[in-house]
């Protein structure tokens, strides 16, 4: 057994008492009500989930096993040479609730690498897609084709304790992220670059995406950076419900990731990334590349919600104030690329955006979210095609969701199945209040 399995057991011996007694001893505790509002506004607030990866508080942001952005990123060990940590030591850190040491990060790589051959048939259904496909449909197809190695399968249709199912549920969850890095820099050097480039073993996660994406230093801390941010955010969001929800029918991870995908590429969740660099391409072009100034960058904002649209990248279900995955990003432009005019516009419209949010009075939160900053980031080191921000996303959300889906067969959570209700049913409640 590795040394992060043989501790995740650890912590998974240790955590089931609590969930047991949880259900058996107080399984009638009252934790919230429900309204018809959060009935028919997408059950927004509803508590109803178990996760102990992340907590999301609407003021403060994500913590990851009770950390915040900056705590993580100060406490986890980096990469030699390199601002941000190993994606590999978070990954540690979000599987075990603990700071893994420099070796105990290395030897989540070793685990990695030894999994990492993407089986041929892959490449060939990629090749097989429209090229025009979107990378998203590409990424999911990609991840779904590889069903068929799923060790959970095989040791289900053995006849396999519900107590073990957490154990397939890991083996499942490595070897696909040790394989997305090299599957997400395929699909974007076959679609935009016509050449690939073959992985090296020697480096860590981020810096190994960077190398296969062809895009030098400081890139790998971005990606590094891009994969940390973007990994989890407790557990009702759409992408990670979705993966939840999939995988409490036991559907394998293969099926339940793809489905984690499909949800991610609605823009109005991990699409807004690209939305946010089109959105603002479109101001780019009717400004002829001159920065606008703040009263020019408010029409543009007042044409886009007067013709009934979104401005991507700003607003949020749960969070109520500026989202720190996007102060995360900020910083590091603030550092890297101060000068770079999409920042320059970013930075417009993060000024203009949130008082005119709040003056149309309809918009919870004005603040921007994380997809606000992300593209520019990509757009400066040479990554222009912004329809495949969102696998970045989907990389980074893989992470998150896998953590909690072994989590889910650990803890025994069981298949997902709310009630409904009709709307007769509502207005019969209605009279009788
Ligand atoms: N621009 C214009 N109107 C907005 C808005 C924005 N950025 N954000 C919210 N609103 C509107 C909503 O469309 C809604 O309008 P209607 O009453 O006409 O339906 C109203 O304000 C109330 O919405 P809300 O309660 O504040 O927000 P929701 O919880 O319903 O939705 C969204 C949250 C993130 C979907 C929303 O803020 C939005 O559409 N933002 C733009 C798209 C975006 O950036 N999405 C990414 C979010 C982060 C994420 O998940 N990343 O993956």
């Amino acid at each position: 057994m590795s040394g992060l399995k043989e501790k995740l057991y650890e912590k998974i011996e240790g955590w089931r008492p609590r969930t047991t007694k949880l259900l058996k001893e107080h399984g009638n505790v009252k934790v919230g009500e429900v309204t018809i509002e959060q009935l028919i506004g997408g059950m927004r607030g509803i508590k109803c989930l178990t996760t102990d990866i992340s907590y999301l508080d609407p003021m403060e942001g994500i913590r990851f096993r009770g950390f915040t952005i900056p705590e993580t990123l100060a406490a986890l060990p980096k990469v030699p040479g390199s601002e941000m940590p190993y994606v590999e030591g978070f990954y540690y850190l979000l599987l075990t609730g603990d700071i893994p040491t420099e070796e105990q990060a290395q030897d989540v790589h070793d685990e990695f690498n030894k999994r990492k051959t993407v089986p041929s048939y892959v490449f060939d259904v990629l090749k097989a897609m429209p090229k025009d496909a979107h990378p998203m449909a590409m990424l999911s197809a990609a991840v779904v084709s590889m069903q068929g190695e799923s060790v959970f399968v095989k040791k289900y249709n053995e006849g396999m304790n519900k107590m073990d199912y957490w154990d397939p549920t890991y083996e499942d969850a490595l070897n696909l992220l040790s394989r997305l890095p090299e599957i997400a820099a395929f699909i974007y050097r076959y679609k935009y670059k016509d050449s690939i480039i073959a992985p090296d073993p020697h480096l860590d996660m981020g810096g190994n995406f960077a190398h296969m994406m062809g895009i030098d230093k400081p890139y790998d801390d971005v990606a590094r950076m891009y994969f940390l941010l973007h990994s989890d955010h407790e557990s009702g969001n759409v992408s990670a419900h979705t993966g939840h929800l999939v995988g409490s029918a036991l559907s394998d991870m293969y099926y339940s990731i793809s489905a984690m995908l499909n949800g991610l590429a609605g823009p109005l969740h991990g699409l807004a990334n690209q939305e946010v660099l089109r959105w603002m391409q479109g101001v780019m072009e009717q400004m002829g590349g001159k920065i606008p100034t703040e009263d020019e960058m408010k029409k543009f904002v007042w044409d886009t919600l007067n013709s009934g649209q979104v401005i991507p990248g700003f607003g949020h279900a749960v969070l109520r104030k500026t989202d720190p995955r996007y102060q995360a990003q900020r910083d590091f432009c603030l550092k890297h690329l101060p000068e770079d005019p999409i920042f320059k516009y970013v930075d417009v419209l993060y000024k203009v955006t949130p008082p005119i949010l709040e003056e149309q009075g309809k918009a919870k939160n004005p603040w921007p979210n994380v997809d606000a900053q992300s593209g520019v980031i990509q757009w400066h080191y040479g990554l222009t095609e912004y329809d495949y921000y969102t696998v970045l996303f989907g990389v980074g959300r893989a992470l998150g969701v896998t953590a909690n889906l072994i989590w889910d067969r650990a803890l025994g959570y069981p298949l997902e199945r709310p009630k409904s209700l009709t709307t007769a049913m509502l207005e019969d409640i209605v009279s009788k209040s």
